[in-house]
């Protein structure tokens, strides 16, 4: 068999690599971004051939159309799997908190002072009854079977900035296990306290924030945080105009990528080009 170097040298096998964060229901504003980035058409089909695209969660609440984004990640996916591309998602808290509003309505929680439990909690999360009216079984074994975090070319892709991931395990597989497995419990107690570990935010910054990244991506194997779930807006005090692109924090060991669409940002494409080989 005659390698042809240019065709099958590591380098050539790379796909680009791109994530986008916190859609939240916006839905025309999500196709939009993806033409722009050559990804998708405007009617929501893949045209990025063999690139790779993560979804870093929250697809649902606050915007117009939550179940229509995922439904356009779900064609995404098998677009992009029939052309050797791979459209990938993460479950974000916003999902987490949609299924406990239809799992557990407003019943109660132990030690929970929330009006109308884990409903009446969505709905001023941001829940939109629309989406929860639409919300097909088929939709909820989707988000029952999501990822928290992955990990492509170094980069540990997760949806929030929290390194809390580490109380369910030690190694990406065994925390997306548990994690999933949380998801579908029926103790409301239970899925309150998981419910706080993915909407954790905050370790990674102040004077401990590179040390606790640092940490973390040891832990997992990778190189680089990359995060939405808290916007750029919140993160660094700026206007929707002067969020334009991603930003680098931590020491430079994560990237927040979450343009805040919900309060009039942009829905930012994020290209993760090769990280430089890591200094031991
Ligand atoms: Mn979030």
């Amino acid at each position: 068999m005659i390698i042809d170097p240019a065709r099958h040298s590591v380098g050539t096998m790379i796909t680009p690599l791109y994530a986008v964060s916190d859609v939240h229901g916006h839905r025309t504003a999500m196709r939009a971004a993806l033409r722009d980035a050559g990804l998708a058409s405007e009617d929501g089909r893949w045209t990025g051939g063999e690139a790779r695209l993560w979804f870093l969660g929250d697809y649902v609440d606050r915007g117009p159309d939550g179940i229509g984004v995922i439904d356009d990640i779900r064609q995404l996916a098998e677009d992009a799997a029939a052309e050797g591309g791979h459209v990938g998602a993460l479950l974000g808290n916003h999902e987490a908190q949609l299924l406990a509003a239809h799992r557990f309505r407003d019943q109660p929680v132990p030690g929970w002072d929330e009006p109308g439990g884990f409903l009446g909690a969505w709905r001023r999360w941001g829940g939109l009854q629309a989406d929860l009216d639409r919300l097909s079984a088929d939709h909820r074994a989707w988000i029952g079977g999501l990822p928290a975090m992955a990990v492509e070319d170094g980069y540990l892709l997760v949806h929030s900035d929290t390194d809390a991931y580490l109380r369910y395990g030690s190694a990406v597989g065994e925390i997306n296990t548990r994690v999933m497995l949380e998801l579908a419990g029926d103790d409301p107690e239970a899925f309150l306290y998981f419910a706080g570990v993915l909407s954790d935010r905050g370790p990674f910054y102040g004077s401990d924030g590179e040390r606790r990244a640092r940490h973390m991506l040891r832990e997992l194997g990778a190189g680089h945080i990359v995060h939405g779930h808290t916007t750029l807006q919140n993160l660094f005090g700026l206007p929707s105009e002067q969020v334009t692109e991603p930003i680098r924090h931590a020491g430079g060991l994560a990237t927040a990528i979450d343009g805040g669409a919900y309060k009039g940002g942009k829905i930012l494409v994020a290209r993760l080009t090769p990280l430089p080989a890591p200094v031991h």
